[in-house]
């Protein structure tokens, strides 16, 4: 491969205009709980289904350290009769959700990166879900920008983000472009089964964008070099969603449990922590440095507690907030995007020649690490 030199040289980041609160879930999700056990009394008394206990503010912040999330459409998730968010159909004329979302992210990167629509030649959009098959949201976005070039989606679960910077990266090496907008339009919440009180809590929506592009035509004020990536996965069942498009061939009803995100939450905790942690200090010292070099570490966003124990297997110590730093008790979980949040938000401080890891861990399994280096 050649030796040409990739840099990540903007980010952009897109909120939604929506906040939910623990409380409001929580109250929600408790209402129904109870309504729940009265309609279902008699077969609760006789012991053949179990009543839903009351979910908790505080244990949702203590498992998970997230207190609020941000919401593409709050209306619907709160109402007792629906309990999932409502979204308007739109006209095949107009631009999809996360067309939208992922626009309003790119705009954002391409800006800091100095980027015109005519300085990008391809388009990756990578997330957990995309709202349709095809055309692609990449194609989608791709005109509305009016880029010229090809574009495709990419589905990784959690590690759709870091598994598209990686594709980036070999495209700029490889010249089969030279400059890629990467986009990651995280709408999560309508995959999030808000009557199961072990998951009500986790997700929220988001789009972060990126740029990378050959170090020769980078001309942004702040750029990191990617110096390597790494990628694994090992199939597990203990993050799943059936949710697809043999569906109707099923006769499946699209709101059984199966058909949104669920897991084993503890046992995912108990596999995953000690696959990243081994998977970043290969990746790491297979650059010939150590953890000890690293001085930012922009880790996947699910939960605090794995975020810690993750470090601590690292560093042998807990992280400070500025080494690694934590957006899950604004964000929550928003599937690949949160290493990238963490990166967009806490990048400007470090100075010329710092070292850097994004890495994410999730669903599949599937890890992915970068690492980068402030030019
Ligand atoms: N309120 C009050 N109590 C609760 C609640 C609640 N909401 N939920 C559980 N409890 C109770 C349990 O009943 C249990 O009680 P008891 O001890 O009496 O049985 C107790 O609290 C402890 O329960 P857990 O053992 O389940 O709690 P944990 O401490 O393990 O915390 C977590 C649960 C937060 C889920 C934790 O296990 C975790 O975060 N694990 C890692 C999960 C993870 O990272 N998953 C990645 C998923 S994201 C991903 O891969 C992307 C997929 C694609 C995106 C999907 C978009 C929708």
């Amino acid at each position: 491969m050649a030796t040409k030199q990739v840099v990540i040289s903007g980010s952009g980041l897109w909120i939604p205009e929506f906040v939910l609160t623990n409380e409001e879930l929580v109250d929600s999700y408790n209402q129904h709980a109870d309504r729940y056990n009265e309609e279902n009394a008699e077969l609760i008394q006789k012991g053949e289904i179990k009543p839903k206990t009351h979910s908790s503010a505080e244990f949702i912040e203590k498992a998970s350290g997230i207190k609020r999330r941000y919401i593409y459409q709050k209306k619907g998730i709160l109402d007792l009769d629906r309990m999932r968010p409502n979204i308007a159909k739109r006209p095949d004329e107009a631009l999809s959700d996360q067309g939208e979302m992922a626009v309003l992210a790119a705009r954002e990167a391409m800006s800091r990166a100095n980027k015109k629509p005519e300085d990008i030649d391809a388009v990756i959009v990578s997330c957990a879900y995309t709202q349709r098959s095809y055309p692609a949201i990449a194609i989608e976005v791709q005109q509305a920008l009016g880029i010229i070039g090809f574009g495709f989606d990419m589905l990784v679960a959690c590690s759709a983000a870091t598994f598209a910077l990686h594709r980036a990266y070999e495209m700029v090496k490889a010249e089969t472009a030279t400059c890629v907008l990467v986009i990651n339009p995280e709408l999560t919440s309508p995959q999030v089964n808000y009557k199961d009180r072990d998951s009500h809590f986790i997700f929220g929506d988001v789009s972060v964008a990126t740029i990378v592009e050959s170090k020769e035509t980078c001309t942004a004020t702040t750029a990191f070099e990617i110096l390597s990536t790494k990628a694994l996965t090992q199939y597990s069942n203990n993050i799943r969603s059936n949710f697809g498009y043999v569906l109707n061939a099923n006769d499946a009803n699209p709101l059984d449990a199966d058909q949104y995100f669920s897991q084993n939450g503890r046992t995912v905790f108990k596999e995953v922590c000690p696959l990243a942690a081994k998977h970043i200090s290969e990746h790491i010292i297979s650059q010939g440095l150590t953890n000890d070099d690293i001085k930012r570490w922009w880790l996947h966003q699910a939960n605090i507690n794995m975020n810690q124990l993750i470090c601590k297997l690292l560093l042998g110590r807990q992280p400070s907030f500025e080494e690694a730093p934590v957006v899950l008790d604004e964000f929550a979980n928003t599937a690949s995007a949160g290493s990238l949040i963490a990166f967009h938000k806490f990048h400007d401080d470090l100075e010329s020649g710092d070292y850097g890891l994004i890495c994410s861990f999730g669903a599949g399994y599937s890890i992915g690490s970068l690492v980068v280096r402030r030019v």
